[in-house]
């Protein structure tokens, strides 16, 4: 006899005795269960998963310190003052950035000014000989990470590769599709892991890519697998044009972990000593073997998505304003100067740095890079499609014909 036909099976499946089987029954003691069914609930399933109602703060908009916690202890001061000195580079390293653009040296630039304790407590929360996913927005990060800022601008410039080499500075290329780093991440951490490393993954991602299936599938795998992944979610309020309340109903990003079972906490992103110190917990968690961590930080994108986008046609200037107030630099600095552990010398000296740094890379981004049109076609496939070999035709003509219109010139 063969299988049961489709036909049969509904027929069966769905008899008034079958009906009433399907219907809700208590549950069974524990011992009459069957082998691999889902374990009985604790009393509260999600203890340990639900992030805290409030975001994490240690310090409040001015600076001032709040009551310490013995769940997030403050960083060593000199991580605290690294972390000044970083942020400080990064905004100049910004701004620089987004000048570029106006000088035609930049093809695109996404700001990531009013994220920068996100941007610099994320790399400083983790090893060099860890793994950073960065997204297009992670420029600061990676500079920060201290990657050349040439090599980081390069995939910026129109060329097709990231400038710098992802296995030597244990660093993927910066990732424009949205949420796929998500899973790459989720894979390397099991990979090193399974070869008995305790390497940890930081994977950066933002408010709207959460609603990707890539990152739900990531953070599912890496659950299940107990792979040890960082996911940081920089909630900047905006997805393109898309505000937050269009993006999700749930009351927190940090919410999503907690499906798969993954820890998760919410801390306010623009306070720095707060996103160190969760994100050292994290990393910590992640390290120790105990499989993910989902990390929400509540930010701002002060700029517009990119140099080729119009803010002020979805947003009122009033907002941005509010945020100018909760300015993350400025706020560490008030902190650090109050303990009388940055003085006024020590703050010029770094915004001299700061200064050397976006005259070297404006200096150096000076030079035409050197990106070959034709080398779009290369390495798409081992053998070249037809449609690929007529399209590489067709723009090597067009560039030869504009070389010879120039000669004659
Ligand atoms: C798979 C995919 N869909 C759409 C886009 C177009 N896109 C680029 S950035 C962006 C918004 C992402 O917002 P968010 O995740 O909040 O990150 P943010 O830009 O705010 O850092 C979109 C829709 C893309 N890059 N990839
Ligand atoms: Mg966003």
């Amino acid at each position: 006899m063969g299988p049961p036909h489709v036909q049969e099976v509904l027929a069966v499946t769905t008899t008034p005795q079958a009906v009433r089987r399907a219907s809700p029954r208590p549950r069974p003691p524990a011992d009459e269960r069957l082998p691999g069914a889902t374990p009985a609930p604790a009393a509260d399933p999600s203890a340990g998963l639900l992030p805290a109602a409030e975001p994490v703060r240690l310090l409040d908009p001015t600076g001032t310190p709040l009551p310490a916690r013995e769940d997030y202890p403050e960083p060593p001061v000199e991580a605290l003052r690294e972390l000044y000195r970083r942020m400080v580079i990064g905004r100049r390293f910004d701004t620089q950035a987004t000048a570029l653009t106006k000088q035609g040296k930049l093809a695109v630039y996404p700001s990531s000014r009013g994220q920068e304790a996100c941007q610099v407590g994320g790399v400083l929360a983790v090893r060099d000989d860890d793994w950073v996913f960065p997204t297009y927005r992670e420029s600061m990060a990676l500079t920060a990470r201290g990657i050349d800022p040439v090599e980081v601008l390069t995939l910026l410039r129109g060329d097709w590769h990231c400038g710098y080499d992802p296995a030597q500075r244990r660093t993927a290329p910066q990732c424009t599709p949205l949420a796929t780093q998500c899973v790459h991440a989720a894979g390397l951490a099991y990979g090193e892991a399974y070869q008995g490393r305790d390497t940890v993954a930081l994977a950066f991602i933002g408010d709207g890519a959460t609603s990707e299936g890539d990152f739900h599938e990531g953070v599912n795998f890496a659950a299940v697998f107990k792979a040890p992944v960082v996911y940081f979610v920089q909630n900047n309020k905006y997805a393109i044009s898309v505000p937050l309340s269009r993006q999700t109903a749930a009351p927190s990003l940090a919410y999503k972990g907690v499906g798969y079972g993954v820890p998760s906490e919410q801390v306010d992103g623009n306070d720095p000593v707060a996103v160190l110190a969760v994100l050292n917990r994290a990393v910590a968690h992640a390290r120790a073997g105990h499989g993910p961590f989902l990390v929400e930080a509540h930010t701002y994108r002060m700029e517009a998505h990119t140099n080729a986008d119009d803010a002020t046609r979805y947003r009122d200037a009033d907002e941005v304003e509010a945020w100018r107030d909760r300015d993350p630099v400025a706020r560490l600095e008030t902190y650090l100067r109050a303990r009388g552990v940055l003085d006024d010398a020590a703050v010029a000296a770094i915004a001299e740095e700061a200064e050397a740094y976006a005259a070297d890379l404006r200096e150096r981004m000076h030079d035409k890079p050197a990106v070959d049109p034709l080398s779009l076609f290369d390495h798409v496939y081992a053998e070249p499609t037809p449609q690929l070999v007529e399209q590489r035709e067709q723009v090597r003509a067009e560039l030869a014909a504009d070389s010879d219109s120039e000669g004659e010139r």
